[in-house]
């Protein structure tokens, strides 16, 4: 089996690049990648998700998001009922707005992915049932809208996907799993890091800001970073800077470097 899954042939409209599909069952599925995200719900049943670091007993009220990238696949799974909302980040071209650097909506969006890699965890959390429940009415409009395709169903599809991620992100941070809160502490070093780069930053700044002590932060930015707050900092910049030069090649290097 190809083991790589197409854009074209899992979100077929490129201008709407939310597609959501229901696997009841999810049936068990080799390791495959994607050129799309995945945000998947388990709503019933049970089964094992794995990658190629991880493994992990799904249950229902699950909610974990896949990059492309990150293999992965299921096993295990006679009774799992899930629905897989296949998305592509870069063409959603909607302001994610104010959610987007909610420690919270990074933890679930961002950083969990890369964490669970990691960690042996698929990096999301639990919904309780209630939640679930609401989720769920959320999740039927969407495919309604998909489905019926009436005025403005484009739009409307983006603008429910956008309230589920937020739904989801603010449930995250009312029951955040005991191993994300390190990921949502994570969340909000790294929000301060991106609004105060071109400033001088104490590591101890961060360290207050993180609750952890500072060799705990240092390693968590190791596992989900790969740097050192500091290198991190420093990448940064460079990354900025050479953003601004490309944006501005009349600007000397000197200036741009200063800012
Ligand atoms: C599978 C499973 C995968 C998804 C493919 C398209 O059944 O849900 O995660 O990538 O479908
Ligand atoms: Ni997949």
């Amino acid at each position: 089996m190809e083991d790589f899954l197409r854009k074209n042939e899992f979100i077929a409209d490129s201008a709407l690049p939310v597609t959501v599909v229901r696997r009841a069952p999810q049936p068990d599925y080799p390791l495959h990648s994607h050129e799309f995200s995945e945000l998947v719900i388990v709503y019933s049943g049970k089964g094992i998700h794995f990658t190629e670091q991880y493994e992990q007993e799904l249950e229902s009220g699950d909610v974990f998001v896949i990059h492309g990238k990150m293999r992965h696949g299921y096993r295990g799974c006679g009774s799992l009922e899930l629905v897989n909302i296949m998305f592509d980040p870069e063409s959603i071209g909607t302001p994610l707005g104010d959610i987007c650097n909610q420690p919270s909506f990074r933890a679930l969006f961002e950083l969990g992915p890369v964490f669970g890699r990691k960690s042996g965890q698929h990096g999301g959390f639990r919904l309780n049932r209630e939640q679930l429940d609401q989720v769920m009415v959320l999740v039927d409009t969407v495919e309604e809208e998909i489905r019926e395709k009436k005025t403005g169903y484009r739009m409307m599809t983006i603008a429910l996907f956008m309230q589920l991620a937020s739904w989801l992100s603010r449930y995250y941070e009312k029951t955040p799993p005991k191993a994300s809160v390190q990921v949502r502490d994570l969340g909000k070093v790294i929000n301060f890091i991106e609004k105060n780069y071109s400033r001088q930053i104490q590591l101890k700044e961060l360290v207050k800001l993180s609750n952890m002590s500072d060799s705990s932060l240092t390693r968590a930015f190791l596992r989900y970073t790969g740097k050192t707050p500091i290198d991190y900092i420093i990448a940064l910049r460079v990354q900025r800077a050479s953003t601004l030069l490309l944006k501005y090649p009349a600007r000397s290097i000197a200036e741009i470097g200063y800012e």
